[in-house]
């Protein structure tokens, strides 16, 4: 039985993945922050008490930025595979925080790598690399290929630089199994709360329940490759499971505004929304008409910009060409971008009724501290 170690199983895609290597028969070990609140929602389904015979998912405390820990939870598991999706993702907190974002998400993989040297496990251990395409940053190229130039444009995406060249680097100098999966962004029902996808299907579902009036946000015009994160953690176990280490971008080849994205999440709750501004200090979009389910009146406006989203440095286009991945890995996405909204809006509107059937019966949920 192969032995996995996921960095950042309590995220997105670790969740994803953790299911998939389980499906696959792995013994699956994660690493998870202490925190003051469970932080174990994604993987819960997944859990296994820990006092059975042999559990499959085992959970360990730790943390990117303490070698110390790093090094002792790999030498205990011996992992066929890491796969370190650990990192602060969010680019524009990267900003606010600079100095911790370098730490966990640029030094975190050396330290990784060092741990993997140390034990002497350059032959045994595999380690897939969670690279971005925020690399590729301000625009050279299109469509961003492995052969691209970068420009990071944030304190994120330089992080992620010196991850993905340290992972090179390692590879090349001690024959290490190291693979940067260079993966433009995916979404799903898990996606964070405050990434962008996430946040317009979340506003959506409420402003058709009548619980939220407008939603505010950031740069509509940049454009992002979007693809579903079931897909892509079949990439990162794909990568991990050939000949040779390569390095792999994983897109859908199909880039789409911030813009269109709203319009259609709107369009899944039979709202359709027209956009009335000539720039940042204009009005945002109104509804134009609804439908009989969600009443929203003609005029209502319910999304606005709102300049504090906006980043120092923002990465405009982004497309990936994923022909190496579809070729080489036979890799091929199974969702489209109509099939992901249609997912994330159900999945919100869902976790929502229960709010709007507790306001309905006159239930106010009161804050523990009132
Ligand atoms: P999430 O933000 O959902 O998850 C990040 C995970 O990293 C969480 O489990 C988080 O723990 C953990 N983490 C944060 N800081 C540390 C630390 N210092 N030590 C250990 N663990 C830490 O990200 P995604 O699942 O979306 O992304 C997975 C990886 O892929 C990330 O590295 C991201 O940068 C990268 N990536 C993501 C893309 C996307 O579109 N989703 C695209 C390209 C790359 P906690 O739950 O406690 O916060
Ligand atoms: P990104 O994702 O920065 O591409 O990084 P995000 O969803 O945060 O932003 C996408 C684009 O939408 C614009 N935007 C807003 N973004 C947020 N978060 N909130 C807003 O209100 C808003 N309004 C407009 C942004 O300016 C941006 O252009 C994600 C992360 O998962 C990274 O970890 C990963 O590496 C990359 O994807 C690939």
């Amino acid at each position: 039985m192969k032995k996995a170690l996921i960095t950042g199983i309590t995220g997105q895609d670790g969740a994803y993945l953790t299911e998939l290597l389980l499906d696959k028969g792995y013994e699956v070990h994660g690493i998870k922050r202490r925190s003051s609140l469970f932080n174990t929602d994604r993987i819960d389904h997944l859990y296994q008490d820990p006092h059975e015979d042999h559990p499959k998912l085992v959970l360990h405390y730790g943390d990117l930025s303490d070698s110390t820990n790093l090094i002792r939870i790999i030498q205990q598991v011996q992992p066929d595979e890491i796969y370190n999706l650990g990192a602060m993702s969010h680019v524009k907190v990267s900003f606010d925080t600079p100095e911790y974002t370098a730490n966990a998400d640029g030094i975190g993989t050396l330290r990784l790598l060092e741990a993997i040297r140390i034990l002497g496990l350059e032959k045994k251990t595999r380690i897939y690399q969670a690279s971005t395409s925020e690399l590729y940053g301000l625009v050279q190229a299109v469509p961003q290929s492995e052969t691209t130039p970068f420009y990071p444009r944030s304190p994120y995406a330089v992080a992620k630089l010196y991850a993905y060249w340290i992972t090179v680097n390692y590879r090349e100098a001690y024959g290490i199994y190291a693979c940067n999966g260079i993966l433009f962004n995916h979404e799903s029902p898990l996606r964070g709360e405050t990434f962008v996808t996430r946040k317009i299907t979340r506003a959506v579902a409420k402003i058709a329940m009548g619980l939220q009036d407008k939603i505010y946000l950031g740069n509509l015009d940049a454009q992002r490759d979007w693809g579903h994160a079931k897909d892509y953690v079949e990439a990162m176990y794909l990568i991990l499971q050939q000949e040779t280490p390569e390095d792999f971008v994983i897109a859908t080849g199909v880039t789409t505004h911030v813009r269109d994205f709203v319009s259609m999440a709107f369009a899944e709750v039979g709202i359709t929304i027209e956009y009335k501004g000539q720039g940042v200090d204009e009005k945002g979009y109104v509804v134009s008409s609804s439908n009989s389910n969600f009443q929203v009146a003609a005029g209502t406006e319910v999304v606005a910009v709102d300049p504090k989203y906006f980043r120092p440095t923002e990465v405009e286009l982004l497309i990936g060409d994923p022909t190496k991945s579809m070729t080489k890995l036979g890799w091929k996405p199974k969702y489209d971008l109509k099939g992901l909204v249609s997912e994330m809006v159900a999945a919100d509107v869902d976790l929502f009724q229960r709010e709007k059937l507790l306001k309905e019966s006159g239930y106010k949920i009161k804050n523990q501290f009132e």
